[in-house]
């Protein structure tokens, strides 16, 4: 507590600790401490996430001429393929955990709900980028309606692919991202309809950090105090798996 206390101290401090807030906050660490929920917005209200924390937007002119895919190109489980043949009209998006109010959400009330577009490049650490425009809604709006609680501090999305052995795909955001205006839930890329290869009907984008944190083909959010009962507790499929970093900031 004395730590925490030192560190607010330390970035309130001054206007030359301001403008380091960002550096810092990319801290894993300092993240933890920094950005409880009860904080978060108390935070974001004082001004102190700078405005060129925003991850760069492209012009239309630099749109890649084709989004490949990566990892999962088609879930293929009977499930996915029953809802894929329904054009997702039988798919939601369940909202859950600590929240006062759990949400399933079609893909018409998704698309009845405030949007925001961006254009944007994606990194994977494979080593390849791709520019595309993204449509969706900002996860903050989801999480502001289905009213999560203050102890919460991560948000994870649950996916319909299963890795086969390995259980289903998964990822997981702290609150600064999850509240990030760049961050969306996206169903369309390029204006079109998201196709199966890039995360139908929905998929996660987080813009500040690497690929794989994009969760695609999304089924569930859920709003956590602790990542440590998830999966094997590291806060993703490859964080689990691979040592990925779970903080990929790029
Ligand atoms: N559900 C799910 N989401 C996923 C993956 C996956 O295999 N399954 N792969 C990740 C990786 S490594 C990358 S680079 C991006 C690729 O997104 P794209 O297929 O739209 O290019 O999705 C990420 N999200
Ligand atoms: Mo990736």
């Amino acid at each position: 507590m004395t730590r925490l206390l030192s560190r607010r101290a330390l970035v309130l401090g001054g206007a030359a600790a301001l403008a380091g807030c960002d550096r810092l906050a990319r801290h894993e660490t300092v993240r933890d401490a920094l950005f409880s929920a009860d904080n978060f917005h108390k935070w974001a209200q004082r001004g102190l996430m700078r405005p060129d924390a925003l991850a760069h937007e492209f012009r239309p002119d630099q749109i890649s001429p084709f989004f490949r895919a990566n990892g999962t190109a088609n879930p293929d489980t009977p499930a996915y393929r029953a809802l894929w043949r329904s054009g997702f009209a039988d798919w939601r998006l369940r909202v859950g955990g600590m929240v006062a109010r759990p949400l399933s959400l079609s893909l018409a009330q998704l698309h009845a709900m405030p949007h925001r577009e961006q254009i944007t490049r994606h990194d994977c650490v494979e080593g390849w980028s791709a520019i595309g425009k993204w449509r969706g809604v900002p996860l903050s709006l989801i999480l502001d309606a289905a009213r999560m609680h203050g102890r919460a501090r991560y948000v994870v999305l649950r996916c319909a692919d299963d890795m086969g052995g390995g259980g289903r795909y998964y990822e997981s955001i702290d609150l600064i991202d999850a509240f990030h205006p760049q961050t969306i839930l996206a169903f369309a890329l390029n204006d079109r309809p998201l196709r199966v290869a890039n995360g139908a009907p929905l998929r996660l984008r987080v813009e500040r950090q690497l690929g794989y944190k994009h969760a695609k083909y999304l089924m569930a959010i859920e709003a956590v105090e602790s990542l440590s009962g998830i999966g094997a507790g590291k806060g993703g499929y490859w964080e689990d798996r691979a040592g990925y970093d779970w903080y990929a900031g790029i």
